[in-house]
């Protein structure tokens, strides 16, 4: 009797674990044979994910059903402008700025509107220097980023922090098979005060060799571009200082669209991986209630078989 009953425990347990890992072979062949195509028919970007809802929730203090928006990051030192570009960038006076380091002492998402773009998310960020955020900290809002703005002072070539922090980032990247990086563009600020520091009569034309603050602009560009390893068409040279923004409407701007695609094509893996997350979950549990529903009857299937 109890070599049957066992016998029937053990017939049990296997077709409970075949059932499982045909549902797991048949559910990482369609991930692997779609090209990690969604499993269902909506539109992964329709609908925010987990984290954005509670970033939007942050930046608007209300929940509004909206679509997955684009995480736009910014991340540089401290006192390189970073919150500046959120002024500029919204035309008004949004977060809090000032010559003290450490201003900015957490993460914070403003909801950006702008016509041709995408609705964004836009954070903004302590220093990568700052003991308000550290690498484990960058990396994870770097990981939830569809597209990066490095702000670099271009008065200031102590750049090692910075391009430590670059390939802290860059490996953290490197690592992620399933995810495609975020494009980076890096904003040069601070090119008012490259000498001849008090002059100061924009637009600058880069290619003027004898303009001397356009040639050192033009050199600081380069140089940024050399230290952080980064391409120089990527290194937009602007300023930021209240009342004398410059070259961000139009030249950044036009850099941000200019990588919107690709920008979204981050978006749409990135929302597939959290769909495919949350589908993880819903099988788990479903194992889980259906490992616990065999659990339960099995007192009942060993007593039927003890009776028998
Ligand atoms: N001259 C000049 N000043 C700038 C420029 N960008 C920012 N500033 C000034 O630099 C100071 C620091 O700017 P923030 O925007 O607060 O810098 P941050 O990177 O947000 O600094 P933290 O939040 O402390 O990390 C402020 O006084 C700004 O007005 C620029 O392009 N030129
Ligand atoms: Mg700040």
């Amino acid at each position: 009797m109890r070599e049957r009953s066992l016998d029937q425990v053990r017939n049990e347990l296997h077709s409970w674990f075949l059932r499982a890992y045909v549902c797991k072979v048949g559910y990482y062949a369609i991930d692997l044979y779609s090209g990690r195509l969604p499993l269902g028919d909506e539109e992964p970007t329709k609908y925010p994910t987990p984290v954005s809802k509670a970033d939007l929730e942050q930046a608007e203090k209300t929940a509004k059903e909206v679509a997955e928006p684009l995480r736009i990051l910014i991340l540089g030192r401290s006192n390189a402008g970073k919150s500046s570009l959120i002024n500029a960038l919204f035309g008004e006076l949004t977060t809090s700025t000032d010559v003290l380091p450490d201003t900015t002492q957490a993460l914070q998402p403003f909801t950006l509107s702008r016509e041709g773009l995408t609705q964004a998310l836009i954070f903004d960020s302590p220093g990568c220097d700052s003991s308000f955020f550290d690498d484990k900290q960058m990396l994870a809002a770097a990981g939830n980023a569809d597209l990066i703005l490095w702000i670099s002072p271009a008065n200031r070539p102590d750049r090692q922090i910075e391009r430590d922090s670059l390939n802290a980032l860059r490996a953290s990247q490197a690592v992620r098979m399933d995810r495609h990086p975020p494009p980076l563009l890096v904003v040069a600020s601070f090119i008012d005060r490259l000498r001849p520091v008090n002059e100061w009569h924009p637009p600058y034309d880069l290619t003027d060799r004898q303009d001397i603050k356009a040639a050192n602009i033009n050199a600081a560009v380069r140089a940024i571009a050399t230290d952080l390893a980064v391409p120089v068409e990527q290194v937009i040279p602007v300023c930021l200082l209240e009342g004398k923004v410059y070259n961000v409407d139009d030249t950044l701007w036009a850099a941000i669209l200019n990588h919107q695609d690709e920008a979204l094509r981050v978006r749409l893996i990135r929302c597939l991986d959290a769909r495919k997350r949350a589908e993880d979950w819903v099988m788990l549990r479903r194992q889980m209630a259906g490992a616990g529903r065999f659990l339960l009857d099995l007192p009942e299937i060993l007593g039927k078989h003890s009776g028998r």
